[in-house]
């Protein structure tokens, strides 16, 4: 069962090699007959960051073995009940960290040096109307704040040592093997970074982390930059702080509602915006469709699967 339309090459092995079901072409008030009448033939789901395997979903379907998952964030997934019923979760961590950091990176760089309002001033034709363009900040050197130093913040880090940055970061535990300094808290974080990026997974715990005490601590001069999930941040609490000028500037590759985004947003040219695009290249997002075939193909045939998580 493939829940959504998420990749051409892998959709077409999909149905080459499988009996494929396609969730989105059941229009969603019929979808629980849809998942009844079809639920003797359903193995395996797979999901992506968008659409996973939700509660309804899994209770449904009966013989499900596996969930192979197109991301490597599995927030969509029911992993309790998953565990529960014994069944196994994949998803598709490594081949997605260099993208994701080079767009961590790349998003702290559009905003301070405002690559993206420099880009409409030229195409304006203001240049040659109004003059020059007005001088803005710069990256290198600025202190890094790295909130999660998993595979993608520790990617992150690594980047941003390249361009002189001090880094600092906040995870649930001191990493043992890193000489970046360690905060326990967020709010330590934010107040000691000028530049505070987002890259933890989403668990109850992590949900709002970025909220009001976080974002004016991290002031006027701040940066927030989230390539992890929505609702990571208070989205209504963060436009406040960025059309009040609580909050310097922040640049958003994912949203709490998306791909609805509060229109306030596009109001703000301290602001950049991008469509979760953090894995979103042709090299990725093969990797990517590889991983979740030879993981349901490794299942299929009782080998050890590549990327278990569950
Ligand atoms: C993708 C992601 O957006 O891996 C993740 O957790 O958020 C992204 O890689 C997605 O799952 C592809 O549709």
């Amino acid at each position: 069962l493939l829940t959504l339309p998420m990749n051409p090459y892998l959709e077409a092995e999909l149905h080459r090699r499988c009996h494929l079901f396609r969730l989105w072409e059941s229009p969603p008030a019929r979808r629980k007959d849809f998942l009844r009448a079809n639920a003797p033939s359903i193995r395996a789901v797979v999901g992506n960051a968008a659409v996973g395997a939700d509660p309804e979903t899994i209770d449904a379907l009966p013989r499900l073995e596996i969930v192979a998952s197109y991301s490597v964030g599995l927030d969509k997934v029911d992993l309790a009940r998953c565990r529960e019923r014994g069944i196994r979760v994949t998803y598709t961590p490594d081949v997605l960290t260099d993208d994701a950091a080079d767009l961590a990176i790349g998003l702290s760089i559009a905003t301070l040096r405002r690559l993206c309002e420099a880009d409409r001033y030229v195409r304006a034709g203001s240049w040659k109307a109004k003059g020059d363009y007005k001088l803005t900040s710069r990256f290198s050197g600025k202190t890094v704040g790295i909130l999660g130093l998993g595979r993608i913040g520790l990617s992150v880090a690594k980047r941003a040592e390249a361009f002189g940055c001090p880094i600092c970061y906040h995870s649930r535990t001191k990493k043992p093997n890193v000489n970046y300094k360690y905060f326990p808290s967020v709010l330590e974080l934010a107040g000691n970074c000028d530049v505070l990026i987002v890259a933890c997974s989403l668990t109850e715990e992590t949900r709002h982390i970025i909220n009001h005490e976080v974002i004016k601590t991290l002031g006027p001069k701040g940066v927030l930059v989230n390539i992890g999930r929505g609702p990571h941040v208070d989205e209504p609490e963060l436009i406040s702080a960025l059309v009040e000028g609580r909050l310097g500037a922040a640049a958003l590759d994912v949203y709490e509602h998306e791909p609805d985004i509060p229109e306030e947003l596009f109001r703000l040219e301290n602001v950049v915006l991008t469509p979760h695009v953090g894995s979103a290249t042709w090299e990725t997002r093969k990797a990517m469709a590889d991983l979740v075939l030879g993981n349901l193909e490794a299942h299929v045939l009782n080998k050890p699967l590549l990327t278990p998580f569950l």
